[in-house]
């Protein structure tokens, strides 16, 4: 009884089994490399740093009794240019361009001269020391307005914007 037991539920094993085996393979997921390849070429956003080639133009990074502020606040340049921050006083200061504001491929290139200073995106090191400066190359960067500010001294109005010509 025990053995004719085990060869009917041996043989209903075998027989499941083939039954499984005996499913077509083609059923197998249709591989999704068609979206995978269609990503790739969004993340292009691999610029490269562009070295000015102009004009290196400075703003000083203030804050003293009168407050917080890059001087000049507002600046107007041209593609090719640069433009030196330089840390003066009431630290710690840094750069930070408003990402929200750039077209992508403006966004990509201007976060890519950020150079060996970029700390995070379109942000620089934070800064302590009189001297202590960056300098950001405006090459390959398009026409346009480009609002920045100091991250520490956001909410104290330390802003400026750079117009591109
Ligand atoms: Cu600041």
């Amino acid at each position: 009884m025990q053995i004719k037991g085990l060869a009917l539920v041996m043989s209903v094993f075998v027989f499941a089994a083939c039954g499984g085996e005996s499913q077509p393979a083609g059923e197998s997921a249709p591989a999704p490399t068609t979206e995978t390849a269609a990503a790739a070429p969004a993340a292009a956003g691999a610029a490269v740093l562009a070295p000015a080639t102009g004009t290196t133009h400075e703003i000083k990074m203030v804050g003293d009794e009168k407050g917080y502020r890059f001087e000049p606040a507002n600046l107007t340049i041209k593609t090719g240019d640069a433009v030196k921050f330089v840390f003066v006083s009431g630290g710690p200061h840094n750069v930070a361009f408003d990402g929200a504001a750039l077209a992508a491929d403006a966004k990509s290139q201007l976060d890519a001269n950020f150079g060996s200073q970029r700390m995070a995106e379109l942000s620089s090191l934070m800064y302590m020391t009189a001297g202590e400066n960056i300098t950001i190359s405006f090459a390959k960067i398009p026409a346009g307005s480009y609002p920045f500010n100091c991250t520490p001294h956001l909410a104290m109005g330390m802003k400026g914007v750079v117009t591109v010509q």
